[in-house]
């Protein structure tokens, strides 16, 4: 292939065909809604990374603590503007890299309840919030800990410990992760679990298999992102483009709405609605989800940048989501210029195509004779014209259809 494609593939070590079945909700969401929200909207710095680089001190970064007020986090508002946007899922961060958890964990005192003068669990009203509106619930969780006197590489220099030279340390922080999973689980029961950092170590060292086993005991339709070092249910690639297909069944594609993904006041490099909606209806049709990041302030409200792109995406969706939600990956390129989706039962193709398109859509060796075309959202019927029918069989060699203006999208039609 001559499609650049910078993304490492996770080795999955999970059959496919065991899990089949409580991933069907996942194939069919198509969309989720990432949220990450932790003490570091207070400056509007990077999540974990910037005291990890050394762009601010570790104490300057923990005092953030005292300005996490959560005063405007609003989950029912929050919840249904996920709900609006189209999303049937939303992954929240319980805990980054950073170790400040957002709900009281008994292990160790670093959490936003005993923490911060927002004083309370940020979680669970969430987790009700979206579940009340038939949301699914996915807690990330970062497996680093940069803040655990027993975790090796606390700031990035010192601190480093080889895990087989101290290994009674190292079970000491798994000891102390563990806890804080059983704590998760028993508190909310994700329907899905979104691991960050498993690159810091193997899977022997961080028990992966015995930790996805745990989860599957607490709830065994729980989903499980790919990164435990392989022991999870989906693919995971992150910020990749071009978009393209992983080698693996079940993928989900994550991206920033602008470059940062927790908040950032002085980044306005906001993504168009026309290129998320390009980006989604692309991870779609290679029969991918996209999981869409926002970065909530300090204070817990959202961006209006951020709302205006959710309310958007959720009127595209209203209108065009037949083409989205519920449907299998596409036709193979060469047949259509463009992203292209199936109904399951393979009756129907969804063709997307850019605004203003002017030249008639063209699709070329379809197999199968045609019933109706039309654009979603429109009750009237497209004419069309058949090029290069062979006279003994219905199939129709070149399709080409033009689309009157008044019927197309904003952004893209769906066909
Ligand atoms: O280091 C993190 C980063 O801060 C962010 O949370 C992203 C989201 O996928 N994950 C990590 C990098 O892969």
């Amino acid at each position: 292939t001559m499609l650049y494609t910078g993304y490492a593939q996770a080795q999955h070590r999970v059959n496919p065909d065991e899990i089949k079945e409580k991933m069907q909700w996942f194939a069919d969401a198509k969309l989720g809604i990432f949220i990450h929200y932790g003490i570091y909207s207070v400056k509007g710095i990077d999540e974990s990374w910037s005291f990890h680089n050394k762009k601010i001190s570790y104490p300057d970064y923990m005092n953030q603590l005292k300005g996490f007020t959560a005063n405007q986090y609003k989950p029912d508002e929050l919840a249904e503007l996920i709900k609006e946007s189209g999303a049937r899922y939303a992954v929240m961060t319980t805990k980054h890299h950073d170790g400040v958890a957002l709900w009281n964990s008994k292990y160790g005192p670093l959490n936003v309840v005993k923490k911060t003068p927002a004083k309370r669990d940020l979680l669970k009203p969430l987790y009700d919030a979206l579940r009340a509106r038939g949301v699914k619930a996915g807690a990330y969780f970062s497996l680093i800990d940069w803040s655990h006197a027993d975790y090796p590489g606390f700031l990035k220099d010192s601190s480093r410990y080889q895990v087989s030279s101290q290994p009674a340390k190292w079970a000491k922080y798994l000891t102390f992760m563990n806890g804080q999973l059983d704590e998760l689980a028993k508190q909310y029961n994700p329907d899905l679990w979104w691991f960050d950092g498993d690159w810091e170590h193997s899977a022997e060292e961080w028990n992966a298999p015995a930790v996805r086993q745990k989860l599957l005991s607490y709830n065994p339709n729980t989903i499980i992102n790919g990164r435990l070092q392989g022991f999870g249910d989906y693919d995971t690639p992150e910020q990749n483009f071009p978009v393209s297909r992983p080698n693996y069944k079940w993928w989900e594609l994550c991206m920033t709405i602008n470059d940062n993904w927790g908040y950032q006041p002085q980044d306005t490099n906001f993504k168009t609605p026309y290129e998320i909606i390009s980006i989604f209806t692309d991870a779609v049709s290679y029969g991918g989800n996209l999981l869409l990041d926002i970065g909530p302030k300090g204070d817990g409200s959202i961006p209006p940048q951020e709302v205006n792109m959710l309310k958007e995406l959720g009127a595209w969706n209203k209108k065009n989501g037949e083409g989205v939600f519920n449907t299998v990956a596409g036709m193979p390129q060469g047949h259509y210029y463009g992203a292209s989706t199936l109904s399951k039962d393979s009756t129907t193709v969804y063709l997307f195509v850019p605004a203003k398109t002017s030249a008639p859509v063209l699709v070329k060796g379809l197999k199968n004779s045609i019933k109706k075309i039309s654009v979603l959202g429109s009750d009237t019927p497209l004419t069309y014209k058949i090029v290069g029918k062979i006279s003994w069989s219905a199939v129709p060699g070149l399709l080409y259809i033009p689309i009157p203006e008044s019927q197309q999208d904003k952004y893209i039609s769906v066909i």
